[in-house]
């Protein structure tokens, strides 16, 4: 059977597709077609993913996708098809993606949940992994409702937000940053899956941090959240998003200019080398204060605005895999020979127990 001809070969002075610095095209980098629909936020966050995974040239091989129940947790399927992946039970992924990042450490662990799968149903694996600094991006793409059960309001709903049935929610939300810094998670940020910018340079500098990575990226479900009177709809969103500061992020392996307002900017240099710099939008906004962090996530939701960028970052804290103090060969490759215990091992373990 005739096989069909590559660009190059149909047409020869076609430019070769772009490789990254590990040699692979962008291709290599994508996932089965989506099933979500047309216009769903959580597509445009996928293909954030991608190009950030590109960009920072991450061998496929060694990302674990981890993720739980909703649309939002089908959307690993549709990147990275290369990596590794497991659909956990609904709001259950926390425990499952612990595992996995102890028995191999080596991987990197990428968590996609919804604002259901994450605080409705979700709510104590979530606390116990934020308090814990797992190496990991936890992703929540937050469109303030189930979208996969038809639209029932979440946990991130705000008060006065309306149901296209006319339901009003009058619960307060739970700010799922102003959670994870409460907690000890050292790189806290919201976006817009409308912000490509945003959202590519926030991914980019969460795939250079070691430790728990939250990112909350409102992500709007066209199908039962983005009519007038949502506060997670695309318009709602242009309207009131309020970056707190401009990211600028110069990976460990590109060169890093000199041309800044230093007075206006931190650097923070990130576990791999990279650079972060975060120009303040907002006067005297420290994201290296954590109560500064929490009381700013607080004041913008009395004042109905929806702060986006990176809130609070720590990269000195130990994280989960430090504490334990794990060897440094994966657990999942070690031989039965070192991994169970001898007899006098046991023997002397049960002693002690006596
Ligand atoms: C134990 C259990 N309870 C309830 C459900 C039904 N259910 C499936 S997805 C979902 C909510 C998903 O919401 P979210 O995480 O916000 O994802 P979205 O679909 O909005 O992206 C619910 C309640 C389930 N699958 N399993
Ligand atoms: S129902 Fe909503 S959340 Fe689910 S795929 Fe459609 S737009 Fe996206
Ligand atoms: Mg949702």
């Amino acid at each position: 059977m005739a096989t069909a001809p590559t660009n190059a070969a149909a047409n020869p002075a076609a430019p070769a597709p772009k490789v990254n610095r590990i040699g692979l095209t962008v291709l290599e980098y994508r996932g089965s077609k989506s099933t979500l629909c047309a216009g769903c936020g959580h597509n445009a966050i996928s293909e954030r993913i991608v190009d950030a995974m590109f960009e920072m040239g991450v061998e496929p091989e060694r990302v674990i996708k981890m993720s739980g129940i909703g649309c939002s947790s089908k959307s690993p399927a549709y990147f990275m098809s290369r990596s590794h992946s497991f659909n956990a039970v609904h709001g259950r992924m926390p425990a499952v993606a612990t595992g996995a990042t102890l028995a191999n450490r080596q991987l990197m662990t990428l968590g996609v949940s919804g604002d259901g799968d994450t605080v409705s149903i979700g709510t104590g694996q979530f606390v116990h992994l934020m308090r814990r600094n797992l190496p990991m991006i936890y992703i929540i793409e937050n469109n303030g409702v189930y979208g996969l059960t038809k639209g029932q309001f979440s946990a991130t709903a705000d008060i006065g937000a309306k149901l296209k049935t006319g339901a009003v929610n009058d619960l307060r939300p739970i700010d799922t940053c102003a959670l994870a810094i409460q907690l000890g998670a050292t790189f806290v940020g919201r976006s817009f899956s409308g912000d490509k910018k945003q959202l590519l340079l926030m991914l980019k500098a969460a795939i250079a941090h070691k430790g728990t990575v939250l990112l909350d990226v409102i992500s709007p479900c066209v199908t039962f959240n983005d009519h007038e009177g949502s506060t997670k709809s695309y318009k709602f969103m242009q309207a009131n998003d309020d970056p707190i500061n401009e990211i600028g992020f110069i990976p460990s392996f590109e060169e890093i200019g000199a041309d800044y307002d230093a007075g206006q900017i931190l650097d923070v240099t990130l576990h791999d080398g990279s650079s972060l710099r975060l120009r303040k939008l907002h006067e005297g906004y420290d994201p290296t204060d954590r109560a500064n962090a929490v009381r700013a996530l607080m004041e913008s939701d009395e004042n109905h605005e929806v702060l986006t960028g990176i809130f609070y970052i720590d990269t000195g804290k130990p994280t989960f895999v430090d504490l334990l103090n794990m060897v440094d060969e994966p657990l999942a490759t070690l031989p039965e020979s070192v991994t169970k215990p001898s007899r006098a091992a046991l023997d002397k373990l049960m002693a002690s127990l006596r």
